[in-house]
């Protein structure tokens, strides 16, 4: 069993970000869902957070014991957050980047089975190969051209193995989205294509199998709209949707039980942006729901009751 120093329960002066650990209580007495105190952690780069700055957390079992960890971004580096299984985590093991990140995602690129550290940033795109432990880390760096970069994770070939995608910003202003195919030996078969749909810096963006062809898709906000992102099978993606909405923060889950995925936009207003997914890449004209008295700026569906 491995040593533990002491236990993170609360790390004070939150600066910019929170998160609800996953420790929830639920009451199954009809529709009342009750949830514990969240636990606060301080992530992000260690400044105030600038206007529309979002980072976001990736989760997933880097150590293998059947508890969900946490990699957090940090200013120069990501901060893994080994689970303890009750609500708390280890103090987090921080590993250095060569810049900032905002979004790292989690996925077994090299089919070990387990699971690795995918991140974009400034001038970089790169790998941290895990060996299972949650505690060694061998990086690798897939791209430094572009001026910003972010990464999603999925099997865009549908060969079975987790592979890379990023969407990107060059120095001229281009916007590109690059996929990195994984083939053995922790290699990537890479393609590069200019794309002139523009979307903030960073986006909010999910994968899913929109149009159920068992190769992950994306969807990824913009200024005038959402845009979705269908995979060809070969490492490129072809636009099958525009959803109108500003798009503060999105996400993609079937909400009406029909099967099909569908997106749902918090849009920095008074409502969320609702589409409804067709099953084949396309969606129904946007419907909007009241989100009360908060300004609506991040989304997650769920099944809360
Ligand atoms: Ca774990
Ligand atoms: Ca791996
Ligand atoms: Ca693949
Ligand atoms: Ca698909």
């Amino acid at each position: 069993m491995r040593e533990r120093t002491h236990r993170v329960r609360r790390l004070a002066g939150i600066l910019a970000a929170s998160v609800f650990v996953t420790n929830l209580a639920f009451a199954h007495a009809g529709a009342d869902v009750r949830f514990q105190a969240p636990v606060l952690w301080q992530i992000g780069h260690g400044a105030p957070a600038r206007f529309r700055e979002c980072w976001e957390l990736a989760f997933g079992d880097l150590d293998r014991d059947g508890r969900v960890d946490i990699v957090a971004p940090l200013l120069d580096s990501v901060a893994v957050y080994l689970g303890d299984g009750d609500g708390t985590f280890d103090v987090p093991l921080r590993f250095p980047l060569p810049g900032r990140t905002d979004h790292p995602t989690v996925a077994d690129f090299d089919g070990d089975g387990a699971l690795d550290i995918a991140w974009g940033g400034s001038h970089q795109v790169g790998v941290l190969f895990g060996d299972g432990t949650g505690r060694n880390w061998t990086r690798t760096t897939l791209e430094t051209s572009d001026d910003w970069s972010a990464v999603l994770a999925g099997d865009f070939d549908g060969d079975g193995r987790k592979d890379l995608a990023s969407t990107s910003i060059d120095a001229s202003g281009t916007h590109w989205i690059r996929s990195y195919l994984s083939r053995p030996g922790r290699t990537f078969e890479r393609h590069s294509e200019a794309q002139p749909a523009a979307w903030p810096k960073p986006p909010s963006f999910r994968v899913c199998d929109v149009n159920e062809d068992h190769l992950t898709d994306f969807v990824i906000g913009g200024s005038d709209a959402a845009t979705v992102w269908v995979s060809d099978g070969d490492g490129t993606f072809t636009r099958t949707a525009s959803i109108p909405a500003l798009t503060w923060g999105l996400d993609v889950g079937d909400i009406d039980g029909d099967g099909h995925a569908d997106v749902v936009i918090a849009d920095h207003g008074s409502n969320f942006t609702i589409a409804m997914g067709r099953g084949d890449g396309t969606f129904g004209a946007p419907q909007f729901q009241p989100a009360g008295s908060v300004t609506t700026s991040t989304v997650a569906i769920g099944d809360l009751n």
